[in-house]
């Protein structure tokens, strides 16, 4: 079906886009687009006029510049520094001691990873888990019996980019099934479910792995209501199904289960302590971070002069700082939290104030990149152009000073790529056209703005730039264009319905239920469908596929998968970004705000 305005086709070309629409987002949509007449949620405008000017009502932001100005946890310096140099010896010391014992050390992988710790203890960790990839024969001693354990090594290994073959769980099949009597071992259930969550497209063991244990656990918690006996574990299952660890943020999980390992049977004191201590340490340095930010945030003047966008600096930093949580990434999470701050207020210029003939101006201007194109537009725009440009040079002008790397090319073109998506949009949104699925996410993967992000955050996180990273990232392809297509649909799942109320372009639900004529149930459920399949795609990507010629370093795969992760946990409950609703500021408070009490 050919689109019915004129749409920038040039646009998704210069993307390396492959003529073949389903491969170039690797989903495979619906085959043909049949009209349908029953009636979406989404109205087109009547005239240009009417819409002129829309609104979304944003609230003030209910983080106040002063309050934040005024943080400080306490738990910086040396004194911190040199307490938590003793219990580090001393978890060390734990982590060598295991050596015998390849359970032990799982768990100690585990459990130093869902506290935070694992930075600390990397060469360990990987020494560890690089020798169990190479003793099949202790994987093959524990296939037979220990599900748990089964399931707990493939996810660990996996994790760190090792390939593990579904085949390991074969041992826990009868007749081409999961053997029934398994559903009795909650504990191996729970971390069958987990591995399963890791899967690339066609692993129908783990497919089967993940309908088997979600069945069984939802089953567990509700007979649980019945007998109550291990608190524990029902905490862990229902956490788990609310979203499963692969999909969770890390410092937000670190939080809370900070909390959950205080009480568990096995809990090691030293363990505890240091992880509470690091907790409060890394979050005294993102405190900086996002005192930094909010002062350039507020130097800019954008808030007061573009009162119809949105004041969100405190939730970019949430992001920013869940992309990238390591202390020492702090220059990231600086710039992460601008250019995020740059892209809401720049979607909320396209997607409600400006005018069509304004978003030419605008786009024609960012993709010249030419301080001589500021003269036609409008005062508004000419702010938020000259802060745009001037930060984004900023940020060029560092890596060139201290990487002697130019990189104005890669992000202006990235910036002219957003723009022109978000004109495309528009453009949509006046035609009053709606689009497949298909033909949707073709812009959609863009107008998100991860490959942009991304872009930025490749060049701020100090690995060794290449030739053949720099292909890629200019392509947005591997894991950049899958974490993308994830963040859109997440993104859809959790704005729509607001976005439509206010006027928007249809996005994936309605552009599903007007090919499809599925009901708003089946496509939300079909939205939700995708997301996992593109996980698949996401988790191939990350390189532990044997097809994936991966090359990105692990803490670039990292950022993308977290800023993917992000959205969902954001939009766990509605429009937790927009909206700065109870959960939102409960995750700003205990991730940012609150130190843990010692
Ligand atoms: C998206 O806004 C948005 F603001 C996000 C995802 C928070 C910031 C994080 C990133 C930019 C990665 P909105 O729903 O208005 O975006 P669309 O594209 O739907 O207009
Ligand atoms: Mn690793
Ligand atoms: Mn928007
Ligand atoms: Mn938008
Ligand atoms: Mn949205």
């Amino acid at each position: 079906a050919s689109l019915p305005i004129s749409m920038p086709r040039v646009h998704i070309s210069s993307l390396a886009i492959s003529k073949s629409t389903s491969s170039s987002t690797g989903l495979v949509l619906a085959q043909a687009h049949q009209q349908c007449s029953m009636k979406t949620a989404f109205q087109p405008p009547k005239t240009t006029k009417d819409i002129a000017r829309r609104s979304a009502n944003y609230k003030p932001t209910i983080w106040n510049f002063d309050y934040i100005h005024s943080l400080s946890n306490n738990y910086v310096g040396e004194t911190y520094s040199k307490r938590a140099e003793e219990p580090k010896e001393q978890v060390r010391a734990i982590i060598e001691e295991a050596v015998d014992d390849p359970l032990l050390q799982l768990n100690l992988i585990d459990t130093l990873q869902r506290l935070g710790l694992s930075y600390h203890f990397q060469d360990h960790i990987h020494t560890i888990l690089k020798a169990m990839h190479n003793t099949q024969a202790w994987r093959n001693e524990i296939i037979n019996n220990n599900l748990y354990a089964t399931a707990l090594d493939f996810r660990l290994l996996r994790q760190h980019g090792y390939w593990v073959p579904q085949e390991v769980f074969n041992g826990f099949k009868e007749g081409g099934t999961f053997k029934a009597c398994l559903s009795e071992d909650t504990e191996g259930m729970l971390s069958l479910y987990e591995a399963s969550y890791h899967s690339v497209e066609g692993e129908s063991t783990l497919e089967e792995a993940k309908d088997f244990t979600t069945k069984h656990l939802k089953q567990y918690i509700q007979n649980k209501k019945l007998d109550d006996q291990n608190e524990q574990l029902s905490i862990l299952v229902t956490h788990a199904l609310e979203l499963p660890l692969h999909w969770r943020t890390p410092r937000l999980e670190t939080r809370w289960f900070i909390d959950v390992y205080h009480t568990t049977k096995h809990m090691n004191p030293i363990i505890l302590e240091l992880a509470k201590l690091d907790y409060n340490m890394v979050q005294s340095t993102h405190q900086e971070d996002l005192k930094h930010a909010y002062r350039w945030w507020s130097n800019t003047g954008l808030v007061p002069k573009l009162s119809f966008a949105r004041d969100r600096l405190v939730e970019n930093f949430l992001w920013s700082m869940e992309m990238i949580s390591e202390p020492q990434f702090g220059y990231c999470r600086r710039m992460s939290t601008r250019i995020l701050s740059l892209i809401t207020t720049i979607d909320d210029i396209y997607d409600l104030y400006g005018t069509l003939d304004e978003l030419e101006l605008f786009t024609n201007a960012v993709q010249r990149w030419d301080m001589n194109e500021m003269d036609g537009l409008p005062d508004y725009m000419k702010l938020c152009f000259l802060a745009l440009h001037n930060s984004i040079n900023e940020m060029a002008f560092d890596v060139l000073k201290n990487r002697e790397f130019h990189i104005i090319k890669y992000l202006k073109n990235s910036w002219a790529d957003l723009c022109k998506s978000y004109l495309q949009e528009a453009k949509l949104y006046y035609s009053g056209y709606t689009p497949t699925l298909q033909e949707y996410i073709e812009n959609a993967w863009v107008s998100i703005s991860a490959p942009l992000v991304l872009v930025h955050a490749y060049f701020f996180l100090n690995n060794p730039i290449t030739q053949e990273e720099l292909q890629r990232l200019e392509e947005y392809s591997g894991i950049i264009r899958s974490s993308a297509i994830v963040l859109r649909l997440a993104d859809d799942l959790g704005t729509s319905s607001d976005e439509l109320k206010r006027g928007d372009v249809p996005k994936a639900m309605q552009c599903y239920m007007h090919e499809s004529c599925a009901s708003e149930e089946d496509a939300y459920e079909h939205i939700k469908f995708l997301i996992e399949k593109m996980w698949k795609k996401m988790n191939e990507d990350s390189g532990y596929a044997k097809s994936a010629g991966n090359i990105y370093s692990e803490t670039f795969i990292r950022s993308a998968m977290n800023l993917t992760r992000m959205a969902q946990c954001i939009y766990l409950y509605g429009d937790g970004y927009g909206v700065q609703d109870r959960h939102t500021k409960d995750n700003v408070l205990s991730s940012v705000i609150e130190p843990i009490p010692l």
